[in-house]
């Protein structure tokens, strides 16, 4: 057994309930040794994942690694939120008692990371000093050092941010570990994978995973399950998965802050990331702030809906990601920004990498290139000539500062006073290009009615039509209807409303299946009618599901678009809503308490729709 006090003591790691807690699981899980991480250590541990073959070297100082074949996705099966509380359980947060799903998890992780170091990783999901800064802290333990140097890039990562809690007590006690990922049954009716957070305990425990949501426990355990839980208890923030971004008009000098929530692999991060079209960029300057977690609050001194990032890295999409999309995503992985590349393909003889829409058409010299699964792309069949070489949901992993827009106040505590809240995600039909909300109740209405198709991000789920209730189905902790209450009690608090909207880049012509909307950097257009409505500058066309942009207010200088897909990216298909609006119905139907404002937005919707109709 190793000495883990000994270790302990030498990293400086004071507080006694951290000590206990890697005491605990350090014993239980049967480590062979123990080592608590600092970010600075991050050279040395890539050093020594590259010498162990755990990672490979990318050009430029970046770094590549391949995830277990049947490990590529967060699992929504397997994950699962335990309470003490059987008044938690709701539609979507798959609740079990937490006395039942705890000794399944011992029994899982015993003894399961023997001959492993198991590491410490103390960290803080926000910026030091933030308001919401109780509910930040945490320490991830985990067997595996990939898992590390994705926690440091993704996260604020060291020991420092343990040692000084205002309650000692209060922090997430997190634990993964790897489990024998060929022997675990993924996807099968004998699946041995368990992603639990208990709630209540403040406590997560996920075994049978190393990719992504399902191992950096940071991220959307913590930033989002675990932290929704908490703003509800506490009664005094969201933590949503949501997209931050600012707007400056460098004609007026004003700035706007925007959030919102789009489903997984569905554009935050690109929409984030993104400059203003060639066309709009002397007037318009965007700064990214962040593309998967917002924690929301009211502010104290102003009673502003403020909001900030909680993350300190992205964990992008890499598919599509090119210099027309994305040119700032491109930077930010770019040479000297240690990115960790995963599931892409890689040339280990040139040490390039490449995923599908980086370039029109793959490498023409196949030598040296090795699909996602490692294999020869020149061994490949003739049957296999099209399979793609990266996989859907290989990701690209950068820390914040690597964003050549990232807002200059990124780290400051005091967060952004929030001037608009929207909503959207893969439609391809029924959704115009942005539709406002200028009603509290409506904005929450629209969120909690948000239809798309799911993607790849998780795993077997591509394309099914689903609602996703602000893009949180996946993260949701506590059950809907309070979700619901929870959110108009957060934004009725605020003195001044943020004004919602319901924004869809993804309208396709059924004929040839092409999209519509150019997207990406053209997005733009829509936010910036969306400010200037809310500012009276311009007062779009009224219509039953909100106010839709007029041609001439959305400003189109230098956009090429077919005026046939601009008419019907900027109207409504009454029909297509008067059969949506019943299958909205029975979605709300599901959730118990319900506020009745909600009710009231719903009934008001179908009546002006059906009203339209005639
Ligand atoms: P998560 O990290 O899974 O939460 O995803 P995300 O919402 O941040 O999605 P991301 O921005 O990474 O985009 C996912 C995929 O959608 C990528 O392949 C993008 O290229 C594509 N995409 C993003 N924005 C647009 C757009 O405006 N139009 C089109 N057609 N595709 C887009
Ligand atoms: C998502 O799936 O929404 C992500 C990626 O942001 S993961 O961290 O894997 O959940
Ligand atoms: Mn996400």
């Amino acid at each position: 057994m190793v000495d883990v006090d000994e270790v302990l003591d030498r990293s400086g790691l004071k507080s006694a309930q951290v000590r206990e807690h890697v005491r605990y699981w350090a014993a239980l899980t049967g480590a062979a040794s123990v080592e608590v991480v600092d970010a600075a250590d991050d050279d040395r541990l890539i050093a020594e994942a590259l010498a162990a073959g755990e990672i490979a070297p990318v050009s430029g100082g970046c770094y590549y690694a391949r995830s277990y074949l049947k490990d590529t996705a967060r699992s929504e099966q397997r994950t699962i939120v335990a309470t003490a509380d059987p008044d938690d359980a709701g539609v979507y947060n798959n609740w079990r008692p937490s006395s039942h799903m705890r000794p399944l998890l011992e029994e899982r992780m015993r003894g399961a990371s023997s001959g492993k170091t198991m590491y410490v990783i103390p960290y803080l999901m926000a910026q030091p000093g933030s308001p919401l800064e109780e509910y930040a802290a945490g320490v991830e333990l985990t067997d595996s050092r990939t898992v590390v140097l994705h926690m440091i890039r993704m996260a604020r990562v060291g020991v420092a941010h343990l040692n000084n809690l205002a309650d000692p007590d209060k922090f997430v006690r997190a634990v993964h570990v790897t489990g024998d990922l060929e022997n675990l049954g993924q996807g099968t009716d004998d699946d041995q994978r368990y992603f639990v957070t208990f709630a209540d305990e403040r406590t997560i425990l996920h075994f049978g995973s190393s990719y992504g949501g399902n191992a950096l426990l940071g991220k959307i355990a913590h930033g989002l399950r675990q932290a929704s839980y908490d703003g509800w208890a506490s009664g005094k923030f969201l933590a949503e998965q949501f997209m931050l971004l600012g707007i400056t008009d460098k004609e007026t000098g004003r700035k706007y802050h925007v959030c919102g929530g789009f489903p997984s692999a569905s554009g935050k991060t690109n929409l984030a990331m993104t400059l203003a079209p060639d066309a709009l960029g002397d007037r318009y300057h965007v700064e990214f702030y962040g593309d998967d977690i917002a924690w929301l609050w009211v502010g104290q001194d102003d009673g502003r809906l403020y909001a900030m990032n909680p993350e300190f890295g992205v964990f992008g999409v890499a598919k599509d990601t090119n210099e027309a999309t994305n040119p700032t995503a491109l930077e930010a992985v770019g040479a000297g920004t240690k990115t960790l590349f995963t599931n892409v393909a890689y040339n280990p003889k040139t040490r390039e990498v490449w995923w599908e829409g980086r370039t029109p058409q793959p490498p023409s010299d196949v030598d040296g290139w090795l699909d996602w699964t490692g294999r020869a792309i020149a061994d490949r069949t003739e049957a296999e000539r099209f399979e793609a070489w990266a996989h859907p949901n290989s990701r690209f992993t950068t820390t914040l500062a690597n964003v050549p827009n990232i807002a200059r106040d990124f780290d400051e505590p005091r967060g952004v006073p929030i001037d608009a809240v929207i909503f959207g995600g893969r439609t391809r039909d029924r959704e115009p290009l942005i539709r406002a909300i200028p009603d509290v109740a409506e904005g929450v209405y629209d969120g909690l009615t948000l239809g798309a198709e799911a993607t790849f991000a998780a795993e077997g789920v591509d394309g099914q039509l689903r609602y996703d209730p602000m893009s949180m189905r996946p993260f949701m902790s506590y059950p809907e209807g309070r979700y619901a209450a929870h959110w108009l009690a957060i934004v009725g608090a605020a003195r001044e409303k943020p004004i919602f909207a319901h924004v869809n880049w993804f309208q396709r012509d059924p004929d040839d299946g092409h999209f519509r909307w150019p997207g990406y950097r053209e997005n733009l257009r829509a936010l910036l009618w969306l400010v200037r409505l809310k500012n009276g500058e311009v007062s779009g066309a009224p219509s039953p599901v909100g106010v839709l942009p007029t041609r001439d207010e959305l400003e189109l200088q230098g956009l090429e678009i077919d005026p046939t897909d601009l008419d019907v990216l900027l109207s409504i298909d009454i029909a297509r809503w008067q059969q949506e609006m019943g299958f909205r119905q029975a979605h709300l139907e599901q959730f118990a308490d319900l506020p009745e404002p909600i009710w009231a937005a719903h009934r008001r919707v179908a009546r002006a729709v059906d009203d339209a109709a005639g």
